[in-house]
């Protein structure tokens, strides 16, 4: 069985994701209130079809993208910048290179026993974030 992210999961550890904004540029007063964010995660897959979405109180984000085929990537609300993005399967990790003006921009999706894990990277920062099934 090929694995399935499809599901409605609630973050549940935030592990640096102040260092991971400001390598985004985001500004202070946007920071202080996202940092407070409890986002939820709905996520359709269909074989390598993908819709991710990303909810919170404040802002939302929706990405919806094929394994295997690189898309134009406008992170409108979070900071605003376009970016060709790839995601492919490392094993049964789920990678995305997002090549834009920023370094080493990225993150993998992974499963590990009920949690669904999210690793964002952007320049020299890792944030970590951990979510359970809602
Ligand atoms: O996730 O790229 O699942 O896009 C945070 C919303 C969304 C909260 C972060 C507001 C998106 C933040 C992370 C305001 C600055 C992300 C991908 C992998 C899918």
């Amino acid at each position: 069985m090929p694995v399935d992210f499809s599901g409605t999961w609630n973050l549940v550890s935030n592990d640096n994701f102040e260092g991971y904004m400001v390598a985004l540029g985001i500004d202070f007063a946007t920071r202080k209130v996202a940092k407070m964010l409890k986002p939820q995660k709905v996520i359709k897959q269909d074989g390598d079809s993908f819709y991710i979405h990303t909810t919170s109180t404040f802002r939302d984000y929706l990405l919806e993208f094929k394994v295997g085929e690189e898309f134009d990537e406008e992170t409108k609300g979070l900071d605003n910048r376009k970016c060709k993005s790839l995601v492919t399967w490392e094993n049964d990790k789920l990678v995305c290179v997002q090549t834009g003006e920023k370094k080493n921009r990225g993150w993998t999706h992974w499963l590990e026993g009920d949690d669904l894990h999210l690793e964002l990277r952007c320049e020299n920062q890792v944030c970590r974030q951990v979510f359970k099934r809602a």
